[in-house]
């Protein structure tokens, strides 16, 4: 009885977060994690263009703030911050819009993160503007940072773990106190991604305890294949969450930008477990050309990843699927004819179509990029910098600003006008051509030979490096064209925030095809989804460590290269 009525209270107290719009706290929360992830795209995309300009040969870094420092500081505001920052944002306003808002200690748990990864951050970013942090975010040793370099690192990854928590137990809450019903789709993906970003990150904090230790002179050396081994455990998964958080709007949002139904509730539910379960154990094709490491191990991790691609397939078949069905439903005849009912002036819909178009190239890149012999030819190039200008740069980074163009004002209780509408398509058209442009000429120049994250040299006017030269320049028109979408971007941000026109703005969620309820409810069965990735890491992972560990090369004292 008092469950009844507890349920009772709570969908009322959900129906009334979804007529009346987010309450005031939980807006309050995502509006501040999109508000640092729009400042970190502004300072991070103008470190991109100084470095763009740089490698072209057109601006000379000063001693006091080289390209490595501004490589590594993009690096980080562009993949830690910004992307985690979005993601955590969004979700958590996903959360609190399909659970009937966030649960107020979790609310304050999500603020504990939030500072600490901006603590963290602070920390991690003193040393590299100062110059002993040195070390690309990717912190391979043996270069060695400041030791506050790895501390703020740790913050970041605990602040990001309370976030995790926090999602877990609003969850939680919601299935005891709705037995029997499936969790939220949207809460469904958010539940994913945390999953990950927990698992997914417990190697590398290993990693950056011993970096802690080995750095401040605690511990003498450091095994180096070790670290990078743990290192890519996480940044591969990390990869996987930012697809998976892209993925979560081209399922459950886009339909229903479009006015049609989303792709089978149960299929979409197959795909989220899938992408978690396989995710882990792909670190390796990160490190083909790493020694210390057999082929076998390698092939097997090649596998893993290989595995994603499946339900990459499968999703970019329900996606056009839903295209088709929706732009014949409108009217749309003919072979293409559905493809003219799709609303393409409208920026929500078209910043995620074209990230979704983007991940075609940039799908096929990375696979070639899995294969040994073709990892060879452009390994360490510019090849690589522009295949994840692609994927994270385009596809995810599009799928987010596309994002933004309708949360946003749901979370100031504003709304897009269509001036702000054609702003917005504006930018994606921007956006669109500067990185084909700069991805373009990276994965060319990459083919060429010319190697990234290295300051501008011709090599005594060598022959091969001056034919980079005419690519370099494209790189630039796309970095400079791109910096211009940066500014639009973040004046449509910040103006949705705080300037546009009051009034009622939809949180889009598309309904499915058949009744959610009819999908099985082992498609919910988080349990069994997580002891079964916990299996297949196993799989990837213990054999390959027990080796580094016990048969370890000998390990290295810190080192400043810079
Ligand atoms: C204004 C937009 C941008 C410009 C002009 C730009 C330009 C560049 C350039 C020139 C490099 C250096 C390549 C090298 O010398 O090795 C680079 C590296 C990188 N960029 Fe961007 N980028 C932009 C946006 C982004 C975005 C949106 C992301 C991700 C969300 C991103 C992620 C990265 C990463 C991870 C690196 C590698 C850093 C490293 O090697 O340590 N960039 N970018
Ligand atoms: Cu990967």
């Amino acid at each position: 009885m008092k469950q009844q009525k507890q349920e009772t209270k709570r969908t009322l107290k959900e129906k009334a977060t979804q007529a009346l719009g987010i309450s005031e706290a939980d807006a309050k929360l995502s509006k501040s994690y999109m508000s640092v992830a729009f400042l970190a795209l502004l300072i991070g995309g103008f470190l991109g263009l100084l470095q763009g300009l740089e490698r072209a040969g057109l601006v000379q870094m000063p001693s006091w703030f080289t390209y490595y420092q501004v490589l590594t500081a993009h690096g980080l505001l562009l993949v830690l911050v910004l992307t985690a920052f979005f993601a955590i944002g969004y979700f958590y306003a996903g959360l609190s819009h399909t659970l009937g808002g966030v649960l107020p200690h979790v609310r304050t748990m999500a603020w504990i993160g939030f500072w600490m990864k901006i603590v963290g951050f602070v920390f991690a970013v003193i040393p590299v503007l100062m110059n002993d942090a040195t070390v690309m975010f990717t912190f391979y040793p043996p270069m060695a940072a400041s030791p506050l370099f790895y501390i703020g690192l740790a913050l970041i990854v605990i602040g990001v773990w309370i976030c995790a928590f926090g999602a877990f137990i609003n969850v939680a809450t919601w299935r005891k106190q709705n037995p029997g019903k499936h969790i939220p789709i949207l809460a469904f993906f958010a539940t994913g991604v945390f999953v990950l970003l927990f698992f997914g990150s417990i190697g590398v904090t290993i990693e950056v305890i011993m970096l802690i230790f080995w750095s401040a002179g605690v511990m003498e050396t450091i095994n180096v294949m070790l670290s990078r081994t743990l290192f890519w455990s996480f940044a591969h998964t990390l990869v996987n969450i930012w697809y998976l958080t892209a993925v979560s709007a081209w399922y459950v949002i886009v339909p229903k930008i479009i006015g049609g139904k989303r792709f089978s509730d149960t299929l979409t539910r197959v795909v989220v477990a899938m992408l978690v379960i396989t995710n882990i154990p792909g670190g390796f094709h990160h490190q083909i050309v790493d020694p210390a490491m057999g082929p076998a191990l390698k092939y097997m991790h090649v596998f893993m990843s290989l595995s994603i691609a499946f339900p990459s397939l499968m999703t970019a078949f329900a996606m056009f699927y839903v295209f088709e069905r929706t732009g014949r439903a409108k009217g749309g005849k003919g072979l293409f004819g559905w493809l003219k009912k799709l609303p393409w002036k409208d920026v929500r819909f078209l910043a995620p179509f074209i990230a979704m178009v983007a991940f075609i190239p940039a799908g096929a890149g990375g696979i070639a990029q899995t294969t040994n012999q073709l990892n060879q030819v452009v390994h360490n190039t510019m090849w690589v910098v522009g295949h994840f200008h692609l994927t994270v740069g385009t596809s995810v980074i599009l799928t987010f600003f596309g994002i933004s163009y309708w949360l946003i004002p749901y979370l100031s209780k504003r709304v897009l006008t269509p001036a702000m509408n054609k702003v917005g398509v504006i930018q994606t058209i921007i956006w669109t051509v500067g990185m084909f442009f700069m991805a373009g000429s990276m994965h060319y120049v990459g083919l060429l030979g010319s190697p990234r994250r290295t300051s501008y040299t011709t090599y005594g006017d060598h022959a091969v490096a001056l034919g980079w030269d005419p690519y370099m320049i494209l790189l630039a028109i796309g970095g400079t064209l791109l910096i211009i979408g940066v500014l639009i971007q973040v004046y449509a941000v910040f103006h949705l925030m705080f300037f546009a026109p009051k009034g009622q703005t939809e949180f889009p969620i598309a309904e499915s095809e058949e009744p959610q309820e009819q999908s099985p409810l082992w498609t919910d069965r988080w349990g069994v989804i997580i002891a079964l990735m916990i299996l297949v890491i196993a799989i990837g992972y213990v054999v390959p460590l027990t080796d580094l560990i016990v048969n370890a090369p000998p390990g290295s004292p810190p080192i400043r290269t810079w």
